[in-house]
C-alpha cells in the first residue's frame, strides 16, 4: 500500500501542496496531531527510537480493533479492509513520508511491532 514518490497526477502547471503533519514516534508512543482536514496529506514520520517502528493508519469508525490470539499485536488481516496507509518499520533517527487521501472519519495510527501497540503506540486521529 505504499505511495510512491513523484507527481501522480494528471493535472499540469500547479503541484499540489499537500499540508505536511508531523508525527514523531519513539518507545512506546506516537505524537500526532488529533485532527486533521480531509484530503491529500502528508505525514512526515520521524523515529526517535531507539526502537525500530512502522506505522499504519487504518479507518477505526468505532475505535474498537481486533487483537491478534497472541494478546500482543493487532490482527492485520482483519483490518486489512480498513487499512489506508503502511510504513514499514525503520531505524532510530529514520524520516519518512507517507502521502494519503484521507476521507472524513475517525482513524488509529498505530506501530504493530510486537508488544508496541499495547505499549502505547497508538493515536486516534479525527479527519473532518
Ligand atoms: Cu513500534
Amino acid at each position: 500500500m505504499a505511495v510512491a514518490s513523484g507527481c501522480g497526477g494528471a493535472r499540469s502547471g500547479s503541484a499540489s501542496a499537500a499540508p505536511v503533519v508531523v508525527l514523531t514516534e519513539r518507545d512506546f508512543a506516537i505524537d500526532a496531531p488529533k485532527v486533521v482536514t480531509a484530503g491529500e496529506v502528508v505525514f512526515r514520520v520521524r523515529n526517535d527510537g531507539p526502537d525500530a517502528h512502522e506505522l499504519l493508519v487504518v479507518r477505526a469508525p468505532n475505535g474498537d480493533l481486533p487483537m491478534r490470539s497472541d494478546g500482543l499485536t493487532l490482527d492485520e488481516e482483519r483490518l486489512q479492509q480498513s487499512e489506508v496507509g503502511v510504513l514499514e518499520p525503520a531505524e532510530s533517527y529514520a524520516v519518512r513520508e507517507l502521502r494519503l487521501r484521507l476521507s472524513p472519519g475517525r482513524y488509529v495510527l498505530f506501530c504493530n511491532m510486537s508488544g508496541h501497540y499495547i505499549g502505547g503506540m497508538h493515536q486516534t486521529l479525527v479527519v473532518r
